[in-house]
């Protein structure tokens, strides 16, 4: 597992090279932008439960069988897996987003988790559908431009966008 500083650490020895000009750049920048990045994961962790059971109950109605009887949701205890496993990849995309690399939601969270999935019988283009609304939720929430210091956030939304789309695309 790394960080944006940890990951280039690792590339530098990797070639057995000091850390270059660019890179220092680049996490300058990320260290100068600082405070987006934590103001994003603190707006995210402080309204997961209401993005997960919104991002559910629109799957839901867009994927009424998953909920039918024989449905992969049916019954409180899958309904509970379900919800439970949205709120799994939520809190990793933000731990993602926190330390401003992948590699924890790759390591700790999606692999392995298609394969799963497949051996479970739940549908994971569903599940990708699940994480694509909770990025449109997640992002309204990290962007919205109320009551907060004005600025750039542009490539700190793609950068969170860029999370979500790795989940769906591991499990989709
Ligand atoms: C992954 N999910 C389930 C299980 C596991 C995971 C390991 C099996 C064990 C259990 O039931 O608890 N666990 C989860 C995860 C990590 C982890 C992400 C990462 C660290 O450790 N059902 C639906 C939707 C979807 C869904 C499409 C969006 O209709 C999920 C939610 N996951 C779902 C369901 C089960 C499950 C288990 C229904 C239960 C399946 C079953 O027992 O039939």
């Amino acid at each position: 597992m790394f960080d944006a500083f940890t990951k280039v650490v690792s590339q530098a020895d990797a070639r057995g090279d000091y850390v270059s000009a660019s890179q220092i750049d680049a996490l300058s920048q990320m260290v100068a932008d600082g405070n987006k990045r934590l103001d994003t994961v603190n707006r995210i962790t402080g309204n997961a439960s209401s993005i997960v059971a919104d991002a559910a109950r629109a799957l839901f109605a867009e994927q009424p069988q998953l909920i039918a009887p024989g449905g992969n949701a049916y019954t409180s205890r899958r309904m509970a897996a379900c919800l439970r496993d949205m709120e799994i990849i939520l809190r990793y995309v933000t731990y993602a987003a926190f330390a401003g690399d992948g590699s924890v939601l790759d390591d700790r969270c999606l692999n392995g988790l298609r394969e799963t999935y497949v051996a479970l019988g739940v549908p994971g283009g569903s599940v990708a559908a699940g994480v694509n609304k909770m990025k449109e939720a997640a992002i309204a929430i990290a962007n919205d431009r109320n009551g907060v210091t004005q600025g750039d956030c542009s490539s700190l939304m793609s950068e969170l966008g860029g999370y979500f789309d790795r989940a769906a695309a591991a499990v989709g």
